[in-house]
């Protein structure tokens, strides 16, 4: 009973097939535009005839419906289709429910044959979709177009707009009308959000500078108008990522309380508000300060908390919804943090969307994605996130997957499937959140790794070169592949570096033969080549996505690149000994690392480019309790040069100081300056460790946009 339609139908009884006809006599009643317009993407003057097969649209109070009715699910948006040779009806609830009855007829009368039978169908979750609310640059418009048609397709209602980098979205400019152009877009944005079903969600993040007076108050109201005017039906306001006055709960709930009274219930024809609570995961709480139960208590019971679950970037379950749920006296609305990626941005993350409970569908009142800045390729995980959030019980994320590389590239598929199985992890991260893999090939690699170690024969050599080679072969298919052009523009500098990989890969695995005939020539060439691959690989990384956070490609960083890591060094010694040679093995890794005593830092990473040592700059706000540093700690006593330490808000340098050491434990203050907005100091002189230090006796909020030492 796999008809093969995404999200997969609630319930399917079906028996034996019938020929697709050619011709069909279709009557609709009370279907809408979207629904129009779907229909007319199928049928025409070409399949329409009074004596083709039969098919009757409506909703259950159209009198072709009457004997079918009460087969309509009674859920909101659900829909009945009943197949019979002679007839088929699609019944729906409400006007969403007969659009959806229509994308599951559309998708049966693809095939060359058509089941007798009946499916009944709903959705689990009421608010499914995405939030495009990542940092990076946000979607284009011709992106949010084919997202909003990929939701329609996939029977997601929800598209929360709201990018961090759009300045009229948040500071500095949230209070102001969008440029023309701009305007122009999101008002054909929504048309199009119409037409697919789906709610367009206009978010506003004014907590950066919002001040709780009547000025701001009706700046946001106004703004909301305006938006309005653009078409806008439903609003959210996001508290996320910011410090200071904008985080307090009873002037937030005050805010949007307001909101609700004043905007939302005099409009009439507007979706209860969504709102982005600042204290939005488990990790961040405060139970002291009662942030969240002062919100459960005080917002509108019809306003929706958003919530990432334990961590800013966490996978849901049972345990996490009771928890949130009785702190807020509702349902809790999920941001799940997958598959964005603004805080690994040199990673792509193709894999399946798995991991969040299949039990919490009674737990929700919305579960929305944040995608990644590449939009073609966040189609894979999205894909997934409509079959979970429809039909949870029965999702199971790596058929899903499969289905879903399909969709994104239907003609190169099954290339796009050796890349994407080896382009899903994320790193070591911030946030800690890792994904599965390699999956399937990680045995073979353990056990290659284990016999080349052991020196017996690697049972597994065949395998691995098979593998090496299909990352060749896939990556060109790939990059001259025509069936997605987007998506390949997305991806094509990973790919670039995934087939020199699986190219030094090959290289690696002659090192190893020639290493066996006792073949010094041919190792050394395999040995050159595999350095000169590396050398391309490097360069790529240092040209392509240049961006300040996590700038360059990597690739496979899971399984495939330490394998072909380990045994090349490994190989390589062993050609030394043997041939008593001194070939290098040095790999090019950073020996230095994060010091800090901060919890909330401790996994963020530190990257070494051009001998200048750098935080990755963590996206949150960090809290600094008093005594709370952050800084390098150097694999040996070095030379340090220059300092720079730059903040989002400056006013704060004043209550921290730079501190040197040698041995970690005896400490120098050491002079700075303020200059183009940051803190610098000019140390030169030995030192092993460096670190900021709140000194003052306030636990201190601050943004860190940069912060850098470089090493002679
Ligand atoms: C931001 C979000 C960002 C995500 C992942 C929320 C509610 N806010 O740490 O804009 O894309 O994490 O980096 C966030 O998740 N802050």
């Amino acid at each position: 009973q796999n008809l093969n339609i995404n999200p997969k139908p609630q319930h399917v009884v079906i028996g034996e097939y019938f020929d697709t006809p050619i011709h069909f006599n279709i009557k609709q009643k009370s279907t809408d535009n979207a629904t129009e317009k779907l229909l007319s993407s199928f049928f025409n003057n070409d399949n329409i005839s009074g004596s083709g097969l039969s098919i009757q649209i409506g909703n259950i109070n159209d009198r072709f419906s009457k004997k079918l009715k009460n087969k309509v699910p009674n859920k909101a948006e659900s829909y009945h289709i009943n197949l019979t040779k002679k007839q088929i009806s699609v019944i729906g609830r409400d006007a969403r429910g007969i659009y959806y009855g229509v994308r599951t007829l559309l998708a049966l009368l693809k095939n060359a044959v058509i089941p007798i039978g009946e499916i009944s169908d709903y959705p689990d979750v009421t608010a499914r979709g995405t939030v495009e609310g990542f940092y990076g640059t946000p979607w284009s418009f011709q992106h949010r177009l084919r997202q909003i048609d990929f939701y329609g397709e996939n029977k997601l209602n929800t598209y929360i707009y709201g990018p961090k980098d759009d300045p009229y979205h948040s500071s500095p400019n949230w209070r102001k009308p969008y440029p023309e152009t701009e305007a122009a877009q999101i008002k054909k944005l929504i048309n199009r959000a119409k037409l697919n079903h789906v709610d367009f969600v206009w978010a506003i993040h004014p907590g950066k500078d919002i001040k709780w007076n009547n000025e701001d108050r009706t700046a946001l109201l106004h703004k909301f108008e305006l938006m309005y005017n653009l078409g806008v039906r439903a609003y959210a306001v996001f508290f996320d990522d910011i410090s200071g006055e904008g985080t307090n709960p009873n002037q937030q709930a005050d805010l949007l309380n307001f909101l609700h009274t004043e905007f939302i219930k005099k409009k009439k024809d507007v979706k209860p508000l969504i709102m982005c609570p600042t204290e939005y995961n488990k990790g961040w709480s405060k139970p002291e300060g009662g942030y969240l139960e002062t919100l459960g208590k005080q917002l509108d019971p019809s306003i929706r908390i958003m919530w990432t679950g334990n961590t800013v970037v966490a996978d849901v379950d049972k345990e996490t919804m009771a928890w949130i749920n009785a702190k807020i006296n509702r349902n809790a609305f999920i941001w799940w943090n997958f598959p964005v990626s603004d805080y690994v941005r040199n990673h792509m993350l193709l894999g399946p969307a798995y991991g969040n409970g299949k039990d919490i569908a009674q737990d929700l009142s919305g579960f929305v994605s944040n995608p990644m800045e590449h939009a073609e390729a966040s189609k894979i995980a999205i894909y997934g996130v409509a079959d979970y959030t429809w039909n949870m019980s029965e999702y199971q994320p790596e058929n899903n997957w499969k289905k879903a590389l399909q969709v994104v590239m239907p003609k190169s598929y099954k290339a796009l499937e050796v890349f994407a199985t080896h382009n899903s992890d994320l790193g070591p991260n911030g946030h800690r959140y890792r994904r599965k893999e390699s999956v399937s090939f990680a045995p073979i690699a353990d056990a290659f790794l284990k016999d080349l170690k052991a020196n017996s024969t690697i049972e597994n050599f065949e395998t691995v070169r098979k593998e090496f080679q299909a990352i060749v072969e896939a990556s060109y298919i790939l990059l001259n592949s025509t069936d997605n052009p987007l998506l390949l523009e997305e991806i094509r500098p990973w790919v670039e570096q995934f087939k020199l990989l699986g190219q030094s890969g090959l290289a690696m695995l002659n090192m190893h033969t020639a290493l066996e005939a006792q073949q010094a020539t041919d190792f050394e060439r395999s040995y050159n080549a595999v350095k000169a691959i590396k050398t391309e690989m490097y360069n790529i990384d240092r040209k392509e996505n240049q961006n300040p956070y996590q700038p360059g490609i990597k690739t496979a960083t899971l399984v495939i690149t330490p394998l072909i890591d380990k045994s090349f060094v490994y190989l390589t010694q062993a050609y030394n000994k043997t041939f008593s040679k001194n070939l290098g093995v040095e790999a090019n890794y950073n020996p230095h690392k994060l010091f800090t005593n901060i919890e909330q830092l401790k996994n963020q990473q530190v990257t070494l480019r051009d001998r200048t040592l750098a935080l990755n700059p963590p996206l949150e706000i960090i809290r600094l309790s008093p005594q709370a540093y952050f800084g390098f700690e150097l694999q040996k006593e070095n030379r340090v040069n220059k300092l720079v330490l730059q903040l989002e808000k400056s006013l704060i340098y004043n209550n921290l100081t730079i501190d040197i050491s040698t041995n970690g434990k005896d400490w120098s203050v050491i002079k700075t300056e303020q200059k183009d907005a940051s803190l610098q100091a000019s140390i030169n002189t030995m030192v092993k460790y460096i670190r900021i230090k709140n000194t003052t006796s306030e636990t201190l909020s601050l943004k860190i946009e940069k912060f850098t030492v470089k090493i002679k």
